[in-house]
């Protein structure tokens, strides 16, 4: 029988538990440290593994991780270089992101910011109707989650374009590829979507110089991580009014520090890295089929490629 350890650093062990049990009995996941026999042990689901989870047990092969990004693991420390990571691909965070981009990009699109900034003065203004062809979403990262919302966002007529490193051929969505066309892809696009995982290649990402590409009252949103953005350069650029405004999921310090300046800027809005969770069912079936795909000596997706970091 196949026995798979589950190690979690916070409090969603239970339920987590509970949906592997539920739908794999026979993977016969346990807590990994009510396991008697560690040495038998190939699999374990984890999230933010320390270094006694491996010293259990010496025979682990693969590991699942219980989020979609692997920045943390991969810069583990404790995580050996021989094990295998899979990563959640979707997990029931598309649908998430989708809700999550559309509400803040039809809040600028729909100029629901100016309305706020009318309201107090008493001021009954309406703003000029511009068609939605005319909004030019520009997402960073086209994988799982960026080519899922560029799909979505079509619904809503907007001019979508994506930023990869392979070039993409999704139908009404234009596609920019490689650091040679990231300047053509920040040039046309006034709401910028990060949803890029975080490598040394994307790391600060949006700073001055490529913030500066986007066209004056461009707004930048970022779910990808806190370390794609110089915030000092998201501020200069908002407080010079270059940007318009800005929607943060992610932080370098999580949680965003009380006295950061960030959070109380009128033109930065906040929230706590929640723009997508993963959701039990979807990850557990995921990954117990992905389980049962490797023991079958297929080469399911998922695999992290430690080289390309994500
Ligand atoms: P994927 O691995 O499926 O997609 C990554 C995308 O980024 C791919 O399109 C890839 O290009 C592109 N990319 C990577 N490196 C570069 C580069 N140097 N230049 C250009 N493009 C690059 O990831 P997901 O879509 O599943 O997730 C993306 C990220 O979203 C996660 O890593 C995580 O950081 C973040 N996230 C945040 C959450 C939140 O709650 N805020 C929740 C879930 C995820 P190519 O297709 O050519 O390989
Ligand atoms: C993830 C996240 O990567 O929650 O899954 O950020």
């Amino acid at each position: 029988m196949t026995r798979c350890a589950l190690f979690t650093s916070d409090e969603s062990f239970e339920p987590w538990l509970r949906e592997f049990n539920h739908q794999f009995p026979q993977l016969n996941v346990a807590h990994w440290q009510h396991i008697t026999h560690p040495e038998e042990v190939r699999y374990a689901m984890v999230w933010k593994p320390t270094k006694a989870l491996f010293d259990r047990f010496p025979n682990l092969t693969t590991v699942f991780n219980l989020g979609a990004g692997v920045d943390a693991i991969l810069s583990n420390p404790a995580v050996p270089s021989h094990i295998n990571i899979y990563r959640i691909e979707d997990g029931g965070m598309s649908a998430q992101m989708n809700q999550y981009f559309s509400y803040f990009l039809l809040h600028f699109f729909r100029d629901m910011d100016l309305y706020q900034q009318q309201q107090p003065l008493q001021q009954w203004k309406v703003q000029p109707f511009r068609p939605a062809s005319s909004f030019r979403v520009g997402i960073l990262g086209m994988g799982q989650l960026g080519a899922n919302l560029a799909n979505h966002l079509q619904s809503y007529g907007f001019d979508v374009a994506g930023w990869s490193r392979s070039k993409k051929q999704l139908p009404g969505v234009t596609s920019y590829a490689g650091a040679r066309e990231l300047e053509a892809f920040l040039s046309r696009t006034d709401a910028l979507c990060c949803l890029l995982p975080l490598t040394p290649d994307t790391l600060g990402i949006l700073n001055r110089k490529n913030m500066s590409l986007l066209p004056k009252g461009a707004v930048v949103l970022n779910a990808g991580r806190g370390e794609h953005l110089v915030a000092d350069d998201l501020l200069a650029l908002l407080d010079e009014n270059h940007l318009r405004g800005a929607v943060l999921d992610v932080f370098k310090r999580e949680p965003l520090p009380a006295d950061h300046g960030l959070w109380l800027h009128p033109k930065v809005m906040i929230t706590p890295h929640s723009s997508a969770q993963s959701e039990y069912v979807p990850c557990v079936e995921r990954i117990g089929h992905t389980l049962q795909a490797i023991e079958n000596n297929q080469a399911p997706s998922g695999l992290v490629d430690r080289s390309r970091g994500y």
